[in-house]
């Protein structure tokens, strides 16, 4: 069934705002996506009604908290297909959850061993990992684009050895929203028995991802790109690589005993939750992905998929005009450039019409630099935008093109 795309904007408060004098056009879904009401409201009704710490508290308010925050664990278990609602630890986000992993390989890499990542990384699937090279000696690979910035799938029988340990990729790209094929990699990753960790930032809010059928060791996302508050994401870890990974952070809740001699810690997920964590946050997590099963992940890519469509044939109309990761298998997510403007100059414009769109290197530098430009404009839509929002950005790109040309 199409979308009520007028309804569903009705569940977004944020979308009635204006913009100096225009509609608000929000297209930068790809930093972080707009929240429905049900999701502001779970986190007021937490602080007006049961605010108290969790796990910890024999009185009434906490174990209302507790129960909220382990309710929407197993949402999101479920969301996942996860086997276990203990492999779902809850981080700060995706940036946290990598350096998580990271830090726990520390104690599995040695010298001239390889972690394998790729070219269209985020910052926070690159850094981390140079990081662990640097403490033990590990070597970083990198498997490289073709010129359409798609993955060269066709390299990883020669890059996938037996020194590989551990391959990092990117579900979705968010700088160019190119999908890459996990599935060929996490199967040819496992015949060098290398784990895999997936980064799901840019993907979930768009499509679902299930745990098992994939076969994935580590995957990670951000709530706040699904409808979710910032600060809350999660970590998927099979539950053997979670028992092979040493605690990320000592503190309260994540031990068993503490002696000044020596301290065990407490089972899964709470070896990986040390301190009071984003209480509220996390269950509005859960919400978020109540609120996105309604709607329907069929129904979301179909009318993504129309968006995409109709706004690369659009933008493809306008002379000059270059969409960099325009292949068959991506998200609704264009990054392109004018010839001979910056993309900075074309984004202040798009703003001054009330058009929000990112500009820059999108923290994937690497893939700037292998296109040889400083960044680009990034349009990036979510299911509750409207075609006629694709011909305000068409429209407002025509006229920054005529102001600085
Ligand atoms: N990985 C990918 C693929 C991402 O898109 C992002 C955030 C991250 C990692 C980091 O997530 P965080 O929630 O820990 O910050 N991407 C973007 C973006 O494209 N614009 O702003 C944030």
């Amino acid at each position: 069934m199409a979308l009520d795309i007028n309804r569903i904007r009705q569940d977004f408060p944020i979308l009635n705002r204006k913009i100096r004098g225009s509609n608000l056009v929000y297209l930068d879904n790809a930093a972080t996506s707009q929240k429905p009401k049900a999701v502001i409201d779970c986190i007021t009704n937490y602080y007006e009604q049961y605010n108290a710490n969790i796990h910890r508290g024999v009185h009434a308010l906490s174990q209302e908290a507790t129960d909220a925050y382990e309710l929407a664990r197993k949402k999101i278990q479920k969301f996942f297909n996860a086997k276990h609602d203990y492999e779902i630890i809850f981080t700060e986000g995706t940036t946290e959850s990598i350096n998580l992993v990271a830090s726990g390989f520390t104690t599995l890499v040695k010298p001239g061993d390889e972690i394998l990542i790729s070219q269209m990384e985020h910052h926070s699937n690159i850094v981390p990992w140079q990081l662990l090279c640097e403490r033990t000696g590990a070597k970083l690979v990198v498997l490289p684009m073709d010129k359409d910035g798609q993955l060269r799938i066709d390299l990883l029988d020669t890059l996938l050895t037996s020194k590989t340990k551990l391959v990092a990729l990117t579900h979705i790209s968010n700088g160019i929203g190119v999908i890459n094929p996990i599935e060929e990699v996490i199967q040819k990753a496992h015949a060098v028995n290398a784990a895999v960790l997936i980064d799901g930032a840019q993907a979930c809010g768009h499509i679902q991802p299930d745990v098992q059928a994939l076969d994935v060791d580590f995957y990670v996302t951000s709530a706040h790109k699904m409808c979710g508050p910032t600060g809350v994401g999660i970590l998927y870890g099979k539950e053997d690589w979670l028992n092979k990974l040493p605690p990320y952070q000592g503190g309260g809740e994540m031990i068993k005993e503490v002696t000044f001699e020596k301290t065990t810690y407490a089972n899964l997920p709470h070896k990986f939750e040390a301190g009071t964590p984003n209480i509220s946050g996390g269950i509005a997590f859960g919400v978020a992905i109540d609120y996105l099963n309604q709607i329907g992940f069929d129904a979301i890519a179909k009318h993504e998929s129309n968006l995409l469509q109709y706004a690369t044939s659009e933008l493809k109309k306008i002379e000059g005009l270059k969409i960099y990761g325009d292949v068959p298998n991506k998200t609704a997510l264009i990054s392109f450039n004018i010839e001979g403007l910056h993309p900075y100059d074309v984004g202040t414009i798009l703003d001054q019409m009330g058009i929000a769109v990112r500009t820059g290197h999108h923290c994937t530098q690497p893939i700037m630099d292998f296109f040889g430009i400083p960044g680009t404009v990034r349009a990036s839509f979510a299911f509750y935008n409207s075609i006629e929002e694709v011909d305000a950005l068409v429209e407002a790109v025509k006229r920054a093109k005529k102001m600085l040309s």
